[in-house]
């Protein structure tokens, strides 16, 4: 399958990318971060990271880690976006702001940016889709991967199911929450005829943001290399999303169940979950 990749004029996405997009369920878009940004954005990573590294002293503090019998998977720092300026700025950056609110067909809050750190010989992140993470029901909801720096297919890129996300549909917000983790994890044999399609692996250079959406079946490789990948995960929704309790968000942040004290069917809007227009 040719992977298709959107050349970034600043401005608009040529209507054959937003159509692209909605067929396939993801989109690459080469450099919408300068060489300089990127720079600044991945020096700021590291030093977030390693501060929140330092303060670990809990399962839901400072970095978070995904570990499988296979080896670790990935650490990231949870809701990186909303305790550092700097990486606020990279969650609401206007380029990629434009591209997700074209690609949505109207106006996003940010919900939630997490650092992404997979060090050299971590092994795959496994194969699901997003939307069953989300506690919020949504028009539509997006996820902007942004490349720190170059990753290569043996790096621990991001490969995709075009199509997938027409297929996929989460559980039900009230499913035992671990049958809906192995749902989510295990698309092949809740929706078999996935795993007769073909895959494509997008390989990105550093300041390039690959977007997804919601229901799409993805997974990144093994970072075979010997040097670590480092990424910003932000996660977009319509503007108009309210706050949905789901067993499996109860289950994964007994810490914050509510998004800060959020009724169901309340708008999540505010200052932790900014319009991202202008900059957030
Ligand atoms: O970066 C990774 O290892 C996985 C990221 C992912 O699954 C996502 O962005 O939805």
């Amino acid at each position: 399958m040719q992977v298709m990749s959107e050349s970034t004029a600043p401005g608009m996405l040529s209507d054959q990318a937003v159509a692209r997009y909605h067929d396939q369920g993801f989109l690459h878009v080469p450099q919408l971060l300068t060489p300089a940004e990127v720079a600044e954005f991945l020096e700021e990573g590291k030093r977030h990271f390693a501060l929140e590294e330092a303060r670990t002293h809990g399962p839901n503090e400072g970095v978070r880690t995904h570990e499988l019998d296979e080896g670790l998977v990935v650490e990231w720092v949870n809701h990186a976006g909303l305790d550092n300026d700097v990486l606020r700025r990279l969650s609401c950056h206007p380029r990629i702001a434009e591209v997700a609110e074209t690609l949505a067909g109207g106006p996003l809050r940010l919900f939630k940016s997490d650092l992404y750190r997979k060090k050299a010989e971590s092994t795959l992140t496994p194969i699901h889709h997003d939307e069953v993470f989300f506690p919020f029901s949504a028009r539509s909801a997006l996820t902007a991967w942004v490349a720190l720096v170059d990753v290569p297919a043996e790096k621990g890129c991001l490969s995709f199911i075009p199509g997938s996300h027409r297929v996929v549909v989460p559980p039900s917000a009230d499913k035992d929450p671990m049958d809906a983790l192995v749902e989510a994890e295990d698309p092949f044999s809740r929706w078999p005829e996935l795993a007769y399609q073909p895959f494509v692996t997008v390989p990105v250079r550093a300041g390039d943001v690959t977007f997804h959406h919601g229901r799409i079946a993805h997974w990144a490789g093994a970072n075979r290399t010997d040097s670590t990948r480092f990424s910003l995960i932000t996660i977009y929704m319509d503007a108009a999303a309210t706050f949905q309790a789901t067993s499996i968000h109860n289950l994964l942040n007994p810490d914050d169940p509510d998004l800060g004290g959020h009724r169901p069917g309340q708008q999540l809007d505010g200052d932790r979950f900014p319009l991202i227009a202008n900059g957030g």
